[in-house]
């Protein structure tokens, strides 16, 4: 088959570029439909822009046994784990001999798809290690401006009625060195892998607040771990009767002791650290309590040199993922682009997508269900023609609030500020189809 034909069928199944470089139209996918799968095989044997393999001379229609299909396969494990060739999708850290339960570990987001974190992959963010917490004894006090000071033990929380929800946690220090004046060259793991999406179990706290009497003239919380570094923040009492939920399962099973077990807030659409793991302690209070963690950490500089407290609510923000730093094109020919995208207000509206540097740009795909303050992936097809090109992805929410560049989200801030970062990203593809930051 000539090749020029196919690229024909190609092009009449994907339509023509809507935006500059070779952006398709979001449905050009499913319009394409079987003859578009086709074509990617008959592409592959002319030898240009090929993604699937051609079939093998000997076996033209796949009909010898695999080795695996004539002996029986292992046996069972009480609990599973990745297949051994996807080793290397792991978390990433670096450990402080002085401290080293303290830190971080990213979670490996170029590497996956679809918009739940496994929960072996989770980014922790821990400030003095990860308790081993008894959940037998282990108790939650509710206390302060409440009618009755109640305590709980894991087992009577088991009692309550539950409600599951999808939702990102992202530390407010992610994609910080994204914030500086070098872009740095790193994997999007490595500069926003503090961030992932789970789907959360758990109790309403307003339910638990109900029962302990919330009383007149109380308008924060304070909630406190069980942790050496007994991490604790205040949270307005809006937010605490809102969609904040006592989580005790991530996934389906409990939470992991890395994330908090037995229990912790997830406080949707807020920084990370307000989401306090292995809780302990809530107490109903008149104003914020200015803890440790919420004036040396966790506030911003401001050009005038005040600094803002208790800017909680994530921004919208989206990153390519699908290809970025150390996910290369290897030729010039279709591709899907991908990627992640979320806010803190709530559903993302819309992703944008550029690959001419932010001269012309076109709206991705936003996969299916579109959660509230949870991860959204997009995609877009496009065809690459092998010319250096700068892509970038800009996210909407509903709330209309739209990504800002790296310039307009740094003119907001004193110099060096880095926190609750939600810059556009731009990765620059060369030639050679390798990807790097810009
Ligand atoms: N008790 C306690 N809660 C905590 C922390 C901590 O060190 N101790 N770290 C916080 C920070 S800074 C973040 S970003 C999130 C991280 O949650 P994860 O480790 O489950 O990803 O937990 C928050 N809750
Ligand atoms: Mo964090």
């Amino acid at each position: 088959m000539a090749r020029r034909g196919e690229e024909g069928l190609l092009r009449q199944a994907l339509g023509e570029p809507v935006a500059g470089n070779g952006l398709l139209h979001r449905r050009a996918f499913l319009r394409g439909g079987i003859a578009f799968t086709g074509g990617m095989a008959a592409l592959a044997a002319g030898g240009g822009g090929a993604v699937a393999a051609a079939v093998g001379q000997s076996d033209p229609i796949g009909l010898d046994s695999p080795p695996t299909m004539t002996t029986p396969g292992r046996s069972f494990t009480p609990y599973g784990v990745p297949a051994a060739a996807e080793s290397d999708v792991v978390r990433t850290f670096n450990v402080n001999p002085i401290a080293p339960g303290t830190g971080t570990s990213r979670t490996p987001l170029h590497l996956l798809n679809g918009t739940i974190t496994p929960n072996g992959l989770h980014f922790e963010r821990h400030h003095n290690g990860v308790p081993d917490i008894d959940p037998a004894t282990h108790e939650l006090i509710i206390h302060g401006l409440v009618d009755r000071p109640l305590v709980f033990t894991v087992d009577a929380l088991m009692r309550y009625p539950m409600e599951s929800h999808i939702r990102f946690i992202e530390c407010a220090g992610n994609s910080g060195a994204a914030a500086g004046t070098m872009p740095p060259q790193n994997t999007v793991q490595g500069i926003h892998g503090l961030l992932s999406c789970a789907e959360w179990t758990g109790i309403p706290l307003n339910v638990l607040l109900d029962e302990a009497g919330v009383q007149a003239g109380a308008s924060w919380i304070l909630a406190e771990g069980a942790d050496a570094a007994g991490m604790s923040r205040s949270i307005p009492l809006d937010k605490a009767m809102g969609d904040t939920i006592l989580a005790l399962y991530q996934n389906g099973e409990r939470i992991r002791p890395e994330q908090g077990y037995p229990m912790r807030l997830v406080v949707p659409g807020f920084q990370g650290n307000i989401n306090v793991k292995w809780l302990r302690r809530i107490k109903v209070t008149d104003g914020p309590t200015h803890t440790r963690d919420e004036t040396s950490r966790y506030s911003e500089l401001m050009p005038d040199g005040t600094a803002r407290q208790f800017w909680l609510e994530f921004g919208p923000k989206s990153v390519i993922v699908q290809p970025s730093f150390g996910v290369n094109l290897t030729g010039p020919g279709y591709y899907e682009i991908s990627g992640l995208a979320w806010s803190g207000a709530g559903r993302i509206a819309r992703v944008e997508v550029s690959a001419d540097g932010g001269m012309s740009w076109t709206d991705a795909a936003l996969s299916e269900p579109v959660q509230s303050k949870a991860l959204t992936r997009f995609r877009l097809p496009w065809r690459w023609d092998g010319q250096p090109v700068v892509l970038m992805s800009r996210a909407v929410d509903e709330k209309g609030q739209v990504q800002p560049t790296h310039e307009a989200w740094k003119a907001q801030f004193a110099p060096g500020q880095a926190f609750m970062y939600n810059g556009i990203q731009n990765w620059a593809i060369d030639a050679n189809g390798e990807v790097s930051n810009v």
